[in-house]
């Protein structure tokens, strides 16, 4: 199988570090949504990140329906969410708080290097960024138990997190949240992480 999109997007590293941490072999394929439009839309025709090409040919996108693929191919012993009662119900509510954090981080990215600077809205960005913050106060103040399996919400917040520091850092310094940085610091020590390190975060051209 192939992976489509980059590590720098959150959403595709979760799908990456899925995979690993699951014992799937698969295909890294780096084109860019921003540089390789056009070939991106014939992937995913909404042109976004990340894509998992199956070994028959078909194309899941979207990484919620990607993972939730995953973890019916390994089975409930093996998934990475929960599959039912209260344990899903407080997993999936920290998957939503992490995901909404990078969805208002990521409006933001948009907005200051996509939308030409004459028609940038500061009330906007400042919006974002209340929100961005509301999620991680929200997470902090979850319970973390280091002894409870790595799954999908550690693996959604831990991206989410390195994601919030490389496109927005001061929302996010090390120390303001130490039940997040613990984590991130448990996370990003795993070799599954270590390996899908966005390393070469590159801004999207504002032309
Ligand atoms: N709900 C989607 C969100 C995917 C998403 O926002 N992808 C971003 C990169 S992290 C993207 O493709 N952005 C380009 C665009 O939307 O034009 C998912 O979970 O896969």
């Amino acid at each position: 199988m192939i992976l489509v999109g980059q590590y720098d997007s959150p959403y595709t590293r979760r799908v990456a570090v899925s995979l690993r941490l699951l014992g799937f072999d698969f295909e890294h394929d780096t084109r860019s949504v921003f540089g390789d439009f056009d070939s991106m839309r014939a992937t995913n025709p909404l042109g976004r990140i990340p894509s998992l090409i199956l070994d028959d040919g078909t194309t899941l996108i979207d990484s919620a329906a990607i993972l939730d693929w995953l973890d019916q191919e390994v089975g409930p012993e093996r998934a990475l969410l929960p599959a039912n009662g209260p344990a899903r119900r407080q997993a999936l509510q920290r998957i939503a708080l992490a995901s909404g954090t990078i969805d208002k981080v990521m409006g933001i990215g948009y907005e200051r290097l996509v939308r030409p600077e004459r028609y940038r809205w500061p009330d906007w960005i400042a919006r974002c960024r209340t929100q961005a913050e509301g999620g991680l106060v929200a997470l902090a103040r979850l319970s973390w138990p280091v002894d409870e399996p790595v799954g999908q919400p550690w693996i959604t917040t831990a991206c989410m997190m390195r994601y919030v520091r490389l496109a927005d850092g001061g929302l996010l310094p090390i120390g303001r949240y130490p039940a997040l940085d613990a984590v991130s610091d448990r996370c990003e020590a795993l070799p599954a992480f270590k390996a899908t390190y966005p390393a070469d975060y590159t801004v999207p051209s504002s032309g």
